[in-house]
């Protein structure tokens, strides 16, 4: 790694080492429950994490699911799985019996730690044996884990760990098929808190973080716990938020960063009015492409200049964005220090300025997956293939087009969704839009349109043809929806992000 920031001990803790960056008494944690200094924490990490030794009999190395919505309890287990030396492996709160079982059999779970709230589906879940013995729950009506660490004292010593232990399983969110295992070292979260956060951030000890993304996203779990502890800042951690509340939290908690995903800024950019936002300085969008108009109605309602980046699970977060003046409209940003980006094309060979390619990306994180056959898909010499279809320019900012495979081939052309998306999301009538290449005989696949009207707009032909025609006067005629589909809502995955191929069978 070429910056000298990115030097870390051979042997590290990062739970320990993220630990100690706050004063004693100064909040490291806000929940619908009450505060958390960053003391206290300590002291809930030190029990949680005599529990899973002691109680459990757990060994350095064992791997622990976690399961909870954001809360500071939630974070704190998370945060004494590592400092016990274990591995954490969070899981997203909506996952279902079958898709929980597969993330626990592939990752090899020895112990449980879940939310009262979501003891249901875990009961269903087929767990292996030894797991299924190790199970407590916390925050609710049963609070077997509450209950054990009563009797816990509340100094621990970190387990001595290597810089190069996993210490995290990160299930990829994809839009198709079983989630993807990941690993990632204790170097790769000090790694992530000292990339994006330091040189695009800029996020200090008197921030206060909120935002959306699950713990159990990597998107989250930097934005909403690892960032914040780094400089001993504050984290907001509130489940069930919808924009509305999203907004009034940021107005309750004087929050000064948000982290979302763009359909969430469009929604809030509509309602600012009602809130007071002063505290508001950055806006974080991740997890899919930022339209253009959405960045344009976010900074017309709130004065602000959206900080875009891309982050993937494999990668571990964000490695290319950019912030207040080298934000560049309609591009991602840069490779954010300590990462290079380049394009290439079909046979891995790097294309110049202009060419729509396969991104490739190479940094102090990288993929590792529990699937070595998968492996080989995402990094070719090095560089990790993301599966995004991206462009630079002559400046080396790069431009997100769409997923590699969800460009549109129609009559020969490529033509790319979100950009056909971009141009519905300015018609008065749209308030959210997904654009996806549907088989057709004659073209190969035609451009198709699945358009969610406005509150009080009424679905017509005529507003179908009036949002073709819309589409042809802004850009190549050819890329106008030939089909325009209405929907009352688009499908989405817990992570914001659209599943074109439930478009495609629609
Ligand atoms: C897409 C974006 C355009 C892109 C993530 C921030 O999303 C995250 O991780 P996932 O593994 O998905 C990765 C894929 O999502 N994507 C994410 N951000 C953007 N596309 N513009 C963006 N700004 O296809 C990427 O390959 O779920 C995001 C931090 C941590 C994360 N894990």
């Amino acid at each position: 790694f070429d910056l000298p920031e990115l030097q870390y001990p051979p042997r590290l803790n990062c739970a320990a080492e993220l630990l100690v960056g706050g004063v004693p008494a100064h909040v490291a944690l806000r929940g619908a429950g009450g505060d958390w200094t960053y003391g206290q924490l300590q002291q809930q990490v030190n029990r949680i994490a005599h529990v899973l030794r002691g109680q459990l009999k757990l060994e350095t190395g064992n791997r622990v699911l976690l399961r909870g919505a954001n809360t500071p309890m939630m974070a704190a287990c998370v945060l004494a799985v590592i400092k016990a030396g274990l591995i954490a492996v969070p899981t997203m709160p909506l996952l279902r019996a079958r898709e929980l079982g597969a993330i626990a059999n592939k990752a090899q779970v020895n112990a449980v730690l879940c939310a009262d709230n979501l003891r249901a589906e875990l009961e269903a879940t087929a767990l292996p044996d030894a797991a299924r013995a190790n199970t407590l729950w916390f925050g609710g009506e049963s609070t077997s884990l509450e209950a054990a660490m009563k009797a816990q004292p509340s100094q621990f010593d970190a387990v001595d760990t290597a810089a190069d232990d996993v210490c995290l399983i990160s299930f990829t969110s994809g839009t198709t098929g079983i989630p993807k295992g990941t690993m990632h070292f204790h170097r790769d979260v000090m790694v992530i808190c000292d990339c994006f956060p330091r040189s695009i951030l800029k996020s200090e000890r008197s921030d206060v973080f909120i935002g959306t993304p699950p713990l159990a996203f990597t998107f989250g779990l930097g934005g909403l716990l690892l960032f914040p502890l780094r400089v001993g800042a504050t984290a907001v951690l509130l489940e069930k938020l919808t924009p509305e509340s999203l907004l009034k939290a940021i107005e309750t908690y004087r929050a000064t960063i948000c982290f979302t995903a763009p359909t969430s800024y469009r929604q809030m950019a509509g309602m600012v009015g009602q809130f007071d936002l002063s505290s508001l300085k950055k806006s974080v969008s991740a997890g899919e492409a930022l339209p253009l108009a959405t960045r344009e109605s976010w900074r017309q309602a709130t004065g602000l200049v959206m900080i875009d980046g891309i982050g993937a699970t494999e990668l571990l977060h964000i490695f290319i964005s950019a912030a207040d003046g080298q934000v560049r409209p309609g591009a991602t940003g840069k490779p954010v220090p300590g990462y290079q980006a380049c394009i290439l094309d079909l046979e891995g060979r790097p294309v110049g300025p202009g060419v729509i390619g396969r991104l490739a990306v190479k940094g102090p994180t990288g993929c590792r997956y529990l699937d070595d056959e998968r492996q080989r898909d995402y990094v070719l010499n090095g560089w990790n293939l993301t599966g995004d279809a991206y462009e630079m320019d002559a400046d080396g900012f790069f431009y997100y087009r769409s997923r590699t495979d969800d460009m549109i081939i129609s009559a020969g052309y490529n033509i790319a969704g979100p950009e056909v998306e971009d141009v519905l999301l300015r018609h008065p009538a749209v308030a959210e839009c997904g654009v996806i290449g549907k088989a057709d005989e004659e073209r190969g696949q035609i451009v198709e349109a699945h358009v969610v009207l406005r509150a009080g707009v009424e679905a017509s032909v005529e507003l179908a043809v009036q949002l073709q025609e819309f589409v042809k006067q802004q850009i190549a005629p050819y890329k106008y929806p030939r089909s325009v589909k209405f929907l009352n809502v688009l499908p989405r995955t817990e992570t914001g992000k659209l599943q074109r191929f439930k478009l495609r069978t629609e």
